[in-house]
């Protein structure tokens, strides 16, 4: 038989690696599962994820290109029903296909580190709180036995420096460090939904509306189990622990309404608990905020006589249920499940 010219296997290596290298940078920028990006901090993870892609892509087609190609390569031929080949090691391979993972985890892992920092992820303790709050909803559910109206307008001595021990979380960008942030939102997670608190205004209610190009913390605290806050647009996820307050702190920017969704399984309606993200101008953000005072105070001016001590839960939180987006169903189970 006569050799045919052959191409060296060095240039074909070559060649297959320049078209992976394309397909995979190509794929880590055009993959598309992303949400938009609508806060400061989006892109940074953006990034990370798209390099992350790009590897992935890079890796899927040489291990499942390898195999593919050694499957019709090496396949059984007809009449032959011989052994295969016997290897029983090769050590370069192995230290070859060790180091490359190895390399690419650690790179990775320093990587992510570094986002994590720009983020404020090293840094949730670098506000301290002092301001005159409104109380909160644990507060306000600590007082049940009095008649909560009249603290909830009248609470002028509860003020005090909210000394903030340590906490979990964003704190303040590394740029931002030492300063207050904008706007300060008190967020409790209960089974099931999410109920803002704006301890500057007092106003309660189910959705987070936010200023654009803020720099916005999110105090958050659970009520009874384990949630997670979570804005995809925004990137950020931060979990919601009963007794201990966890922050987030971030920029939106870009105007526009966005989904939150409680990211931990937290009960059998854990999948309603969803909420909006609704970043507005500063003006129609003020104006929302001011709307919202006047027209809670004068619920409370009605709520003043009630003894909240003679309520039920659901009774009790009746109030609040649209807020805080749970109906009446959800309320019956939650009586159910406490009583
Ligand atoms: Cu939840």
């Amino acid at each position: 038989m006569e050799e045919k010219e052959k191409v060296p296997v060095s240039i074909i290596t070559l060649v297959v690696g320049i078209v992976v290298t394309i397909i995979s940078l190509w794929a880590g920028q055009n993959h598309g599962l992303l949400p938009e990006a609508a806060s400061e901090q989006a892109p940074l993870v953006d990034r990370f994820f798209d390099i992350m892609f790009t590897i992935a892509t890079g890796l899927f087609i040489i291990v499942e290109g390898t195999i593919v190609f050694c499957m019709i390569k090496f396949r059984r031929r007809q009449g032959d029903d011989s052994d295969g080949a016997n290897f029983r090691e090769n050590l370069p391979l192995e230290i070859f296909w060790t180091a490359i993972p190895s390399i690419i985890v650690i790179g990775l892992g320093i990587y992510s580190v570094d986002i994590y920092r720009q983020m404020g992820g090293f840094d949730p303790n670098s506000t301290m709180v002092a301001h005159h709050h409104a109380p909160s909803y644990q507060e306000v559910a600590k007082m049940r036995g009095s008649a909560i109206a009249a603290p909830l307008i009248a609470d002028t001595e509860g003020m005090e420096a909210t000394k903030v021990a340590s906490k979990y979380g964003f704190g303040a960008t590394p740029q931002g460090a030492g300063k207050q942030a904008d706007v300060i939102v008190d967020i409790t997670g209960i089974q099931y939904g999410w109920l803002m608190n704006y301890p500057d205004s007092g106003v309660f209610a189910g959705e987070l509306h936010i200023p654009v190009n803020k720099d916005i913390q999110i105090n958050l605290s659970a009520q009874d189990v384990i949630h997670s806050f979570w804005i995809p647009a925004f990137r950020l996820k931060q979990d919601a622990i009963p007794g201990k307050e966890t922050q987030l702190r971030f920029v939106a920017t870009k105007i526009g309404e966005y989904p939150v969704y409680c990211a931990e399984l937290c009960g059998s309606y854990h999948g309603a608990m969803r909420t909006t993200v609704v970043v507005q101008t500063q003006e129609e953000y003020a104006a929302w905020i001011e709307e919202n005072t006047f027209a809670q105070q004068q619920e409370l001016n009605q709520a003043i006589a009630v003894n909240t001590a003679d309520l039920s839960d659901s009774e009790y939180l009746q109030p609040y249920s649209e807020e805080i987006g749970i109906d009446s169903e959800t309320l019956n189970h939650i009586n159910q499940t406490y009583h």
